[in-house]
């Protein structure tokens, strides 16, 4: 019988590929060297990559032509193909927005009633319109969008935004917040048992490496008499270790901070008398 395998479709260049494929070396999963750039297998997982344009990969997984795939939830929700999302990946991250020339005089989305949008999100944009009711003409076109106000092909745009320098540099700013989108991992709507188990088991791996990239291991060095104020500081997953020092009066303390929590906790800490603070980046975090 041929062993089971698992099917992904990653962007094959572009944006989301260099994270798409990072994150399955960070799960230990090691692909072949180049043979075939389309197409390719994990030489220590029951897994096959299939590199497409990110556009045609929820139809794939909708088809099961692959049963799983890596993509951004603009994508997912403009192609609105029925796959399931599993997982948010962390990376990618970027807005679905409307922005409009700078010196336009924008209060509320009526201004957009009766102009011209250009977009590559008909799909969203008219959801948006219609939950707004707005009546605005779209115009659909594949690529360059934010320069279509400038040559008076449109009054407005709808794309996606991260920095905001796109917008920048062609005279626009942003007026709303369609969509957050980041990238994600979805999945075809019947997979099999068999193939169930690997991707429980790929998704295991993808949660250890998200959750090690949010929290730093910590180590430092606190006189006895502020133990406990500093352990307090530090909420840690359970409790921090602690061991003595070769000087008498002092402690190390080994724990684990969020990175939300991060400087404040280092401020306090300095605060209350630690030293020799060290910050360790973890590789894998399983609880
Ligand atoms: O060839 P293929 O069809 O696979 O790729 P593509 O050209 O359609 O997509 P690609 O590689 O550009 O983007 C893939 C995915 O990356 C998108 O679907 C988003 O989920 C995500 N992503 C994150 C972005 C951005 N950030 C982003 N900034 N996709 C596009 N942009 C573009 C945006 O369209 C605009 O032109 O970058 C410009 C704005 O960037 P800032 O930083 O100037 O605001
Ligand atoms: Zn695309």
């Amino acid at each position: 019988m041929m062993e089971t395998r698992l099917k992904i479709a990653l962007q094959k260049s572009g944006r989301l590929y260099d994270d798409s494929v990072s994150i399955l070396k960070e799960c230990g999963i090691e692909l072949q060297n180049g043979v075939n750039k389309l197409l390719n297998e994990a030489v220590n997982f029951p897994l096959q990559i299939l590199f497409l344009r990110d556009d045609d990969i929820p139809q794939y997984v909708q088809d099961g032509v692959a049963d799983i795939g890596i993509i951004g939830e603009n994508i997912v929700y403009e192609t609105n193909k029925d796959v399931q999302i599993i997982d948010k990946l962390g990376f990618g991250k970027c807005r679905l927005s409307v922005a409009v020339p700078r010196n336009e005089n924008y209060k509320s989305v009526d201004f957009l009633k009766h102009k011209k949008i250009a977009t590559s999100y008909p799909f969203l944009l008219k959801n948006f319109l219609n939950e707004n009711q707005v009546d605005a003409e779209i115009h659909e076109i594949s690529g360059s969008v934010e320069i279509t106000t400038g040559v008076g092909l449109a009054d407005a745009i709808c794309d996606l935004v991260s920095s905001g320098s796109t917008l920048f540099s062609n005279g626009l700013k942003e007026t709303e917040v369609i969509l957050n989108s980041e990238a994600v991992l979805i999945s075809n709507q019947t997979i099999s048992i068999e193939k169930k188990l690997l991707l429980d088991k790929l998704l295991f791996r993808i949660q250890a490496v998200k959750k090690s990239k949010k929290h730093k291991y910590i180590l430092l060095n606190v006189p006895d008499s502020n133990l406990e104020t500093v352990c307090n500081i530090i909420p840690g997953m359970k409790s921090p270790t602690i061991l003595p020092l070769g000087v008498e009066g002092w402690s190390s303390l080994h724990s684990v901070v969020h990175e939300d929590d991060f400087w404040n906790v280092i401020e306090s800490l300095k605060a209350n008398g630690a030293e020799g603070i060290l910050i360790i980046p973890i590789e894998k975090m399983i609880l």
